[in-house]
C-alpha cells in the first residue's frame, strides 16, 4: 500500500496510464492525490476528470487554476475562455452535471493522516502558518460548494487585488487573496505579496528581486510540514526547502511525476510526444 503524488495531468490521460503502468498501481490498495490542474490544454480532459472521480475514497485532488477555469466555462463566464482551452468535450458531455459537482466539492488543500505531508495546487504564502493554509482553503470552499457557487464566480471570486495579505481583509477581497495564493503563486515577497508576472524558474536576475519563489523565505511559517505543489511547470523536479515540486512539464514535452509518500521516491514517465497534439 501507498500513496503517489501525481503532478498536472492537464489533459494528458495517456501519460497518466503509462504512468500508473510504471508503478505497478494497484488500486485496490494504493492511493493517488493529485496536485491540480487536471484539466485543459491536453487532448484527454473528460477522461481525466472522469478516471480522479471514479477512485472515490482511494483518490484526492486539489483544485488548480485549470480547474477553477472549467467550473467558470460551466458557470457561463465567456470572458475566460482562450483559444488553447479544450475543456468542451466536458462541457458536453452526458456526465457533465455531476462531473461538475463533484469538482466543485473537491478542497484547495489536503493534509495526509499518516506522513507530515500536505498538498495545494501553486503553494502557501510564507506568512500563513500551515493551520492557517488549511482553515483559509476552507473559506474558498465554502464559496465554490455554497448554492450561489455560479454568481460568486461570475462577479467577486476571480481578479489578481488585493495582492498583498492582511489578516484584517474581508469579504471578497479576502478570498480573492486565498484563492490566488494557493492556485496561482509563483513568486511573492517575504510579507506573502504577489508577483504574478513570472512563469519561469528562477535566474540570478530574479534572485535580486525582493520577489522570490515562495518558498525560499528563510522565514517561512510553514516549514513543519512537507508542502507539495504542482503549477510551476518550469521549476523542475526539487525535493528541498521543505518543498516538493511536482509538475514536471508533461503537457509541454516534459514528464509526467509521481512521487511516492512511503519511499520518497520520484517515478517518471517521458511525454515525448507533446500531449498537447
Ligand atoms: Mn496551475
Amino acid at each position: 500500500m501507498a500513496t503517489y503524488i501525481i503532478g498536472d495531468l492537464q489533459g494528458c490521460y495517456d501519460d497518466l496510464m503509462n504512468l500508473l503502468d510504471k508503478i505497478k498501481y494497484d488500486p485496490a490498495k494504493d492511493e493517488l492525490w493529485f496536485a491540480g490542474d487536471i484539466v485543459n490544454r491536453g487532448p484527454k480532459s473528460l477522461e481525466c476528470l472522469r478516471f480522479v472521480k471514479n477512485l472515490g475514497d482511494s483518490g484526492k485532488m486539489v483544485l488548480g487554476n485549470h480547474d477553477f477555469h472549467l467550473l467558470a466555462a460551466y458557470a457561463g463566464l465567456d470572458k475566460y475562455r482562450a483559444k488553447t482551452d479544450t475543456l468542451q468535450p466536458i462541457l458536453k458531455a452526458k456526465d457533465a452535471d455531476d462531473l461538475i459537482n463533484w469538482l466543485r466539492h473537491q478542497p484547495l488543500f489536503v493534509e495526509h493522516s499518516k506522513f507530515p505531508a500536505v498538498m495545494v495546487h501553486a503553494g502557501i504564502p510564507p506568512q500563513w502558518s500551515i493551520k492557517q493554509a488549511k482553515e483559509r482553503a476552507q473559506e474558498v470552499e465554502a464559496v465554490i460548494q455554497a448554492d450561489d457557487w455560479k454568481k460568486s464566480l461570475k462577479h467577486h471570486l476571480f481578479g489578481s487585488e488585493p495582492n498583498e495579505w492582511d489578516d484584517k481583509l474581508k469579504d471578497w477581497d479576502r478570498i480573492r487573496y486565498i484563492l490566488n495564493a494557493l492556485v496561482r503563486m509563483r513568486y511573492c515577497d517575504k510579507n506573502g505579496k504577489l508577483e504574478f508576472k513570472s512563469k519561469m524558474a528562477p535566474s540570478g536576475t530574479i534572485l535580486k528581486s525582493k520577489y522570490q519563489p515562495w518558498f525560499c523565505f528563510e522565514e517561512r511559517q510553514n516549514l513543519d510540514k512537507q508542502i507539495f505543489f504542482g503549477h510551476w511547470s518550469t521549476l523542475g523536479a526539487i525535493d528541498a526547502y521543505e518543498i516538493h515540486s511536482t509538475d514536471t512539464g508533461c503537457l509541454w514535452g516534459g514528464q509526467l511525476t509521481a512521487y511516492c509518500l512511503d519511499t520518497n521516491q520520484r517515478h517518471t514517465v517521458n511525454c515525448p510526444e507533446n500531449c498537447r497534439k
